[in-house]
């Protein structure tokens, strides 16, 4: 007996005995999905014979020859990125048109036949390099609609896309993701009989497709295929609520479902949003007016990464074979707006007390909500549903935003939140309310001055937070200076 009762202290002192962290609810994402949410914002460029005809979709007649930079500088483009804070590259190595930016070799039709580098260049390799030099990301677009290939819509074409994917996933070192588009306009040029084609239901066999890419590309994401969804728009925004959980149930609107996910949906299917800088895809001259302004590429980062998507914004390089000043302008006042307004995580020096701590077990204790960490997070024991978080400031603070993070390796377990601002001593204020927090929800609030903050949550598991973070944004802090 007495034994037993000293083995029992001393593994109870060894935190042997600790509780559990929570268990898993719902789908969860897989470790590829989990590196994917963390980047939270990349590029997407478009470019290809369309830039010098002055198109959107090619027709796939267009001549090799055409396809002629004036003064391209490739490295430019992952640049830019880098210092807009994106944190990788995807590149329509093939657009619809069928023209290849690399010398594939199933194909005449690509950069081989063009004046571009004596047609010894190969714009897959320069990006995938310059990219890995910048030290971010790269991925890659291959359109399966192909307006050149004679064989579109038949056998033979599946087998050339597949070669032409295996030349993309093996030569060119890690991508992070592939992306599959599934637009599809029917007529093209197809070799030269110029008609329309329709494709039989699973002409592409993706399954085959998928399995490929995953043992060429492990770490790779699939867009519009098994890991990321399409966000159901090409305007920049996301739904709110935007659920990173969504399956095929039939839906009476397919493009809000896509927006908004499904609370319960049975696969971790988060969204990403792709929109672009300009009004279309691909580099026109007469939208050199018409670049989206630092404010509203704001806007679409509060309604794509503020709502738990991820943002690929899209840059188009002109006929010169850059990325045009106008949009480098833009993405660069666009940067510091963002800078400006999470500079200072006011979160950080709070006291932070929470309605429960898990087992009180300080692994699972409210320090973890402000470390600036993903990985940890703060939890409650099982069966609470309805918890809340205290910070402190230790003397008012004016806010506006307030930026919530749940630990999404258990599952998204939040539906709702909701923060109040202590505005007088004992006068709690509700500042802001919101639904799916996901990876992230940034949560503008009405500039307040408050010593204290609360942020309540409720959820369909015990909910499990990683961060909060609370910041003054321009107009915050000139209130602040008042
Ligand atoms: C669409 C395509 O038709 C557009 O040209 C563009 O590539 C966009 C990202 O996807 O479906
Ligand atoms: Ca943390």
């Amino acid at each position: 007996m007495r034994g037993k009762g000293l083995a029992v202290m001393l593994l109870v002192s060894m935190g042997a005995w600790a509780v559990d962290p929570p268990a898993p609810y719902g789908p969860v994402p897989t470790e590829r999905q989990l590196a994917w949410h963390a980047l939270e914002y990349y590029g997407f460029i478009h470019y290809t014979v369309n830039a010098f005809t002055d198109k959107e979709w090619g027709y796939g007649d267009e001549d090799p020859a055409i396809f002629n930079p004036s003064d391209p500088d490739v490295r430019q483009w992952a640049r830019v990125a880098k210092e807009a804070g994106m944190k990788g590259l995807i590149l329509t190595a093939k657009h619809h048109d069928g023209f290849c930016l690399w010398p594939s070799r199933y194909t005449e039709h690509s950069i081989k036949n063009s004046p571009y580098k004596n047609g010894q260049g190969d714009i897959v390799r320069e990006l995938s390099d310059a990219c890995r030099e910048e030290g971010i990301l790269f991925g890659v677009y291959l359109s399966p609609w192909d307006r050149n290939h004679p064989e579109y819509a038949r056998p033979a074409y599946v087998e050339y896309y597949r070669n032409q994917l295996e030349e993309l996933l093996t030569q060119y070192g890690p991508l992070f993701e592939v992306w599959f588009d599934g637009a599809n306009g029917g007529d093209g040029w197809y070799g030269g009989a110029r008609e329309k084609r329709t494709i039989p239901p699973d002409y592409y066999q993706w399954d085959k497709v998928y399995a490929m890419v995953r043992e060429l590309q492990p770490n790779a994401v699939m867009f519009n295929g098994p890991d990321i969804r399409w966000v159901g728009n090409e305007s920049g925004f996301a739904g709110d609520p935007c659920w990173h959980t969504f399956d095929d149930r039939p839906a009476e609107d397919q493009l809000k479902a896509l927006q908004h996910g499904y609370a319960d949906g049975t696969k971790w299917l988060p969204a990403e949003v792709d929109v672009s800088i300009r009004p279309g895809w691909f580099y026109h001259e007469k939208e050199d007016r018409a670049v989206k302004s630092p404010a509203r590429l704001m806007k679409i980062y509060y309604e794509s990464v503020g709502r738990g998507a991820s943002l690929l914004l899209n840059l188009p390089p002109d006929r010169r074979g850059r990325i045009h000043e106008r949009d480098v302008e833009s993405l660069m006042a666009f940067r510091e707006i963002r800078e400006k307004i999470f500079a200072e995580n006011l979160a950080r020096n709070a006291k932070v007390a929470a309605s429960n701590v898990r087992g009180n077990d300080s692994r699972f204790g409210v320090l973890n909500l402000t470390d600036g960490r993903p990985e940890t997070y703060w939890a409650v024991d099982d069966g609470i549903r309805e918890a809340s978080v205290e910070l402190d400031f230790g003397k008012p603070v004016v806010f506006d935003h307030v930026v919530v993070q749940e630990y999404i390796a258990l599952g998204q377990r939040i539906r709702r939140f909701t923060v109040e601002a202590e505005t007088r001593k004992g006068k709690w204020q509700t500042v802001g309310e919101g639904t799916s927090i996901g990876w992230k929800r940034i949560l503008k609030t009405e500039p307040s001055k408050a010593r204290r903050i609360r942020v309540s949550f409720v959820a369909d598991a015990c909910p499990v937070v990683s961060e909060i973070a609370v910041y003054a944004g321009p107009d915050a802090q000139s209130k602040q200076k008042k």
